[in-house]
């Protein structure tokens, strides 16, 4: 029947570079093109470049489990990914495609004393910050999550950090839909063109150099995840940042079982079951630097028996794919969007294991930043807060063993 369907538009355009842009931005995952998009629609800046050495959303975008929350524990960290969680409610109509956003709920598990305390006080600090976020009781994790197993062998269930209005959406397509609404506002998307170079003269951006040829810009936005250290390297300056693998996995499809999702942090493991019924898992990043798209095989070992304990009726399923993405990590597990050491260029990275749910709010906060010089949502995520000391501690809230 497919052979009938032919005629279909593209739904971005496939352009040659021009010589010249009024923004680059790097990398065309979740957070260039959601930038690219604010950028256009909030400032009304649209002579805009994409630059992407792959295909669009084809680096840890299209790559990750899709949780969604905002139930983290500093106030500048809960407003940018509030925010986000908040923009994801009505980005399906904001954009015209469906990112299938699914707000089904999602727990955090305590399984120790010290996890009930960590949580009960994340819970308190959102309901501060106006985020929603409850601890709730071992019983009412069972009612939500009947096939969890609560006693463990190893860890019982004390409780969890619930927020019901987190949860998933469809990777991909929140790529695809910033990317067709950037090309509908008649910027420039440009796949298979890798930045190799950036040029400069006196201290300020003039523009990269591209396996496509010399491409110039007044400013640059470097948006490339697991490779910001290697582009922040030809822009002059170091980052506090390191990149490693992180894996997931998913089964066949089986009947639906679960339909909130359930990350056990202590055990190192996560799950939730897609639309199409395959359970999504994912566990601990790797413990070594390094740029390899696939994750090690300890590390699947011990995910899978978190798992297995937490879930026993998962134990008989048949894995289908494995994969892996390289994730940038800051040693204080929060984000950098900033202005760098070279004039005109902005970096945005740091995302480390936790950057999906975060996409619409930080091309919010970073387009603003590029367009003004300041935005509210990232002025404590810059980059002077490793010399100054002002960390933004959030290794509980990522969730994620790293
Ligand atoms: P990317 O999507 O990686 O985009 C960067 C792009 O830059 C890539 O397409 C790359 O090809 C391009 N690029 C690199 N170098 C160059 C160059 N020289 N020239 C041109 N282009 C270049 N987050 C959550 O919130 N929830 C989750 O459940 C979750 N699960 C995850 C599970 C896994 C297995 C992984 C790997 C990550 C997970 N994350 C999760 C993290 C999340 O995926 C990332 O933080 C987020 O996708 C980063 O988006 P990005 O746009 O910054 O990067
Ligand atoms: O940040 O919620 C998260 C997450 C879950 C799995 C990987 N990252």
């Amino acid at each position: 029947a497919l052979r009938y369907q032919t005629g279909w538009e593209r739904a971005w355009r496939k352009p040659e570079p021009k010589k010249k842009y009024d923004v680059i931005i790097v990398g065309a995952g979740g957070h260039g093109l959601a930038t690219a998009y604010y950028l256009g629609k909030n400032f009304g800046i649209k002579n805009v470049a994409v630059i992407e050495k792959g295909w669009l959303g084809g680096g840890n975008t299209g790559r990750n489990t899709t949780i969604i929350r905002s139930n983290y524990l500093q106030d500048p960290s809960a407003a940018i990914y509030e925010k986000a969680r908040s923009l994801y409610e009505t980005l399906s109509q904001d954009l015209n495609y469906n990112i299938m956003f699914s707000p089904r709920g999602v727990m955090m598990l305590a399984q120790t004393e010290h996890e009930i305390r960590g949580y009960q006080r994340t819970a308190h600090a959102n309901n501060l910050q106006g985020v929603e976020t409850h601890f709730i009781s071992p019983a009412r994790v069972k009612e939500l999550c009947p096939i969890i197993e609560l006693k463990g062998p190893r860890y019982p269930v004390l409780g969890a950090l619930w927020q019901p209005r987190g949860g998933t959406a469809r990777h991909d397509a929140v790529a695809w839909g910033y990317a067709r609404a950037c090309s509908d506002m008649g910027m420039d998307i440009i796949q298979q063109c890798e930045v190799t170079a950036i040029r400069q003269e006196g201290g300020k951006v003039q523009g990269v150099t591209t396996t496509k040829g010399e491409i110039d810009c007044d400013k640059l936005g470097i948006v490339v995840a697991g490779h910001s250290g290697v582009l922040a390297e030809m822009a002059g300056f170091r980052l506090p940042i390191e990149s490693v693998a992180l894996q997931a996995l998913v089964s066949e499809p089986i009947k639906p079982c679960m339909d909130v999702v359930v990350m056990a942090n202590t055990v190192h493991g996560y799950m939730s079951q897609s639309d199409k019924g395959e359970m999504v898992i994912g566990g601990g990043a790797d413990g070594y630097n390094n740029y390899t798209q696939r994750g090690s095989f300890h590390h699947v070992e011990e995910t899978v028996r978190a798992l297995v304990e937490t879930f026993p009726m998962i134990s008989r399923l048949k894995m289908l794919r494995w994969w892996g993405g390289i994730v940038d990590m800051t040693g204080d597990r929060s984000p950098i969007l900033s202005k760098t050491p070279l004039e005109g260029c902005f970096i945005n990275c740091g995302w480390g294991t936790g950057g999906f749910k975060a996409i619409p709010g930080s091309g919010w906060g970073m387009a603003e930043l590029i367009a003004k010089g300041y935005s509210p949502l990232t002025a404590e995520f810059g980059l002077n807060r490793f010399r100054e000391g002002r960390f933004i501690d959030e290794s509980v809230a990522a969730g994620v063993a790293h």
